[in-house]
């Protein structure tokens, strides 16, 4: 079974001596916990503690996930910006840190150096796996000063029933190539929920021809996968409110309406495809209605964003 359904299902069944409401997450934005408003491009450094309010100290035993002791993802209010970047932590302070607009080399933290350039309303949330308590989410709202563009959510071209097909011209580090990207999902009802199986199946440009080819020895794993998809509901079309239940803290984070963060394997070398699987149970957590993927792969050692907005 796929490693998140696990990590669900193993968060539902066993009760935890921490409870969720007994974990508060500081974030400091340039130091400050009131701050939330920065200018475009201006270095932005988060800090984010969390603490055990019954011991009365800080969290410092956190589990790596996919690499990572912290997986933090960043959106716009209107899901045209989705940064995926990785904090550092200090096991000593037990602090994660990162900070944002900055150049940095890091090849997992591509997404730092324009991070938030857009002016606009962002949500910032944060996923750690704390020991003998489970994966936790906490969220941070910031904003970004000057008139923000919203774009409204388009469907992307379909080709059948849950199908679509988009061209993606991808210039990125030493890489510039031309992507097919042919995605589609089937849903297989569950007792109690139902799984859904996304298939993002991925071609490259054959020079000046018309022909796209897999290129299956190019894929390399980012973070212990082989491929990762955020997807996002629109939030557009709910209450503003939405985001407010979420008290900055997850109860369990992948039970959060309207997000999934999910990962596949890489395709094996020996076969010619470059299909990627990623499998989400849904219980009732995505909307219906327009959703956004976003695919992540590395390939050429550059780490690509591919999304796709389809109809769910
Ligand atoms: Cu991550």
């Amino acid at each position: 079974m796929h490693t998140l359904i696990t990590l669900v299902l193993s968060g539902l069944i066993f009760v935890t001596p921490l409870m969720a409401e007994n974990i508060k997450a500081e974030y400091y934005l340039n130091g400050s916990q009131s701050k939330t408003k920065f200018q475009p491009g201006q270095p932005i450094n988060v800090e984010i503690v969390l603490n055990d309010l019954e011991k009365k100290e800080v969290i410092k035993d956190f589990k790596v996930m996919h690499g990572k002791y912290m997986h933090m993802v960043i959106y716009k209010k209107d899901l045209s910006v989705l940064q995926h970047v990785h904090p550092y932590f200090d096991p000593i302070t037990g602090r994660f840190f990162i900070t944002l607009n900055m150049p940095i080399q890091d090849p997992d933290n591509q997404d730092i150096p324009n991070a938030l350039i857009e002016p606009g309303e962002y949500m910032i949330m944060a996923d750690v796996d704390i020991r003998f308590v489970g994966m936790r989410m906490f969220m941070q709202k910031i904003k970004i000063a000057g008139k923000p563009k919203m774009y409204h959510l388009m469907e992307d071209k379909t080709v059948g029933k849950d199908h679509y097909q988009k061209v993606f011209q991808v210039q990125k580090g030493k890489i510039q190539e031309t992507i097919k990207v042919d995605f589609q999902f089937e849903k297989v009802s569950g007792q109690d929920g139902t799984l859904i199986n996304f298939y993002a199946d991925l071609k490259f440009k054959n020079g000046q021809s018309n022909k796209y080819n897999y290129d299956n020895k190019n894929f390399s794993p980012w973070l212990d996968a082989g491929g990762h998809a955020i997807i996002l509901s629109n939030p557009m079309h709910h209450g503003p409110h939405d985001h407010d239940h979420h008290h900055f803290i997850q109860a369990n984070p992948l039970m959060m309406k309207g997000f999934a963060h999910m990962h596949a394997v890489l395709p094996p070398p020996e076969v010619t495809e470059s299909i990627f699987l990623f499998s989400f149970y849904d219980k009732n957590i995505l909307r219906k209605g327009l959703n956004k993927i976003w695919l992540q792969f590395r390939y050429k050692n550059e780490v690509l964003k591919l999304p796709i907005v389809f109809k769910y």
